[in-house]
């Protein structure tokens, strides 16, 4: 009975957004994810009978699956999109139960919701993890407590590979050749091809699978290159204020030298164009910069249409059904497989390079339009 009046509670305070009732789920400034999460297992975990049992046995007679998700931060609009992405999916309506729990950023957070998630005795486990390593202890927690864990987006370096189930993402590092690819495309087809270009990376969160394989991406084409020169890599945290930051403090370094302006997220860029414009620059092919970025969220394809960004190479963040598939597979017993990528486009603002080529495969450049931006999901 207890159990049923605080799934309620749970359930009631997902739908509300967490608004009101303060336990585990999108935290806020005051309100710090890994307190909120303390504080909620031992309020559901310990004491009164967890919510996350009334899952377990919900599930076992094919009923309700209580999922805990541990979510990096809110610091982009792809993380935004991602976040709904799983919320949308891990609903009542489809079966489950999700607690959902904001780390701001900080592994720290994150591994103390993946123990509340532990004690709470949740069926699954989902993280998104803000970067590579430092799982080993809390996923043999989880392991111990034989909770499947799946990693979703970024990915984790473990000593073990059995500490996790499956995980589904991106191939960050193909993102960045391509990207890369395309600079090298473009620069050659423009006459720019002996020149010397000068490149500054705002890098995103370090230690993130979206920033290695971003940063590997661009370092292997300027050691590729005599005449490309990598002035400076910086971390803009993958968020617009920071991305403005960095570049204020690039261009009091380096002004006009700056070329190209790799940016690894769409947000970084919005705050570097700001930057740049506000120095008296301008973007774009014919202007004094050219800015790439990453994601291709509505937003930031809506800046290369307005020829703000030059190329923009996708990142998908619409995880939820490809979690959800796993999740289900699993539950009917099935074999999933451990690691899958996710297929993502690359876009520019005009059609000067009509493919891009990484490793003797092709992949076509979308020209952004308004029917492309109107067609997308996020
Ligand atoms: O590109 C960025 C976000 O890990 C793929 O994280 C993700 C990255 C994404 O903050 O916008």
């Amino acid at each position: 009975m207890k159990k049923k009046v605080l799934a309620a509670f749970m359930v009631a305070c997902m739908s509300l957004g967490m608004m009101a009732c303060g336990g585990s789920g999108d935290t806020t400034a005051d309100a710090p994810a890994a307190d909120a999460g303390t504080a909620d297992a031992g309020a559901a975990g310990t004491e009164s009978a967890p919510a996350a049992d009334a899952g377990a046995e919900d599930s076992a007679a094919g009923g309700t699956i209580t999922i805990g998700f541990s979510q990096v931060g809110a610091e982009s609009d792809w993380r935004t999109a991602n976040s709904e992405s799983m919320k949308s999916t891990f609903s009542k309506e489809n079966g489950y139960e999700l607690i959902f729990d904001d780390a701001q950023q900080k592994q720290e957070n994150q591994i103390a919701a993946i123990r509340n998630f532990i004690q709470q005795e949740v069926d699954y486990i989902v993280l998104a993890p803000v970067t590579e390593t430092g799982w080993d202890a809390v996923l043999q927690e989880a392991k111990d407590a034989g909770i499947p864990v799946i990693i979703v987006d970024r990915m984790v370096e473990v000593s073990d590979d059995s500490l996790f189930t499956a995980w589904v993402g991106s191939n960050f590092q193909l993102e960045g050749e391509k990207a890369a690819a395309w600079l090298d495309a473009y620069l050659t087809a423009a006459g720019r091809g002996e020149e010397e270009i000068n490149i500054v990376d705002i890098q995103g969160t370090i230690g993130a699978s979206a920033q290695i394989g971003r940063t590997n991406g661009l370092q292997a084409a300027v050691d590729a290159h005599d005449n490309w020169t990598l002035l400076a890599a910086e971390t803009g945290e993958f968020t617009q204020a920071k991305g403005q930051e960095v570049m204020e403090s690039l261009l009091k370094q380096y002004g006009d030298q700056i070329d190209v302006v790799y940016c690894e997220n769409d947000n970084e860029a919005f705050g570097a164009i700001d930057a740049i414009e506000q120095a008296g620059y301008t973007v774009g092919l014919d202007g004094d910069m050219i800015v790439m970025s990453f994601d291709s969220t509505n937003a930031g394809l809506t800046d290369v249409l307005n020829t703000k960004i030059s190329c923009n190479t996708e990142c998908n963040p619409l995880h939820g059904p490809r979690v959800a598939d796993i999740i289900q597979k699993l539950e009917a017993g099935g074999e999933v497989e451990k690691e899958q990528y996710v297929d993502e486009e690359i876009f520019a603002v005009d059609g000067t390079v009509a493919t891009v080529n990484v490793d003797g495969v092709d992949y076509e450049v979308t020209v952004v339009t308004q029917d492309v931006i109107d067609a997308r999901a996020y």
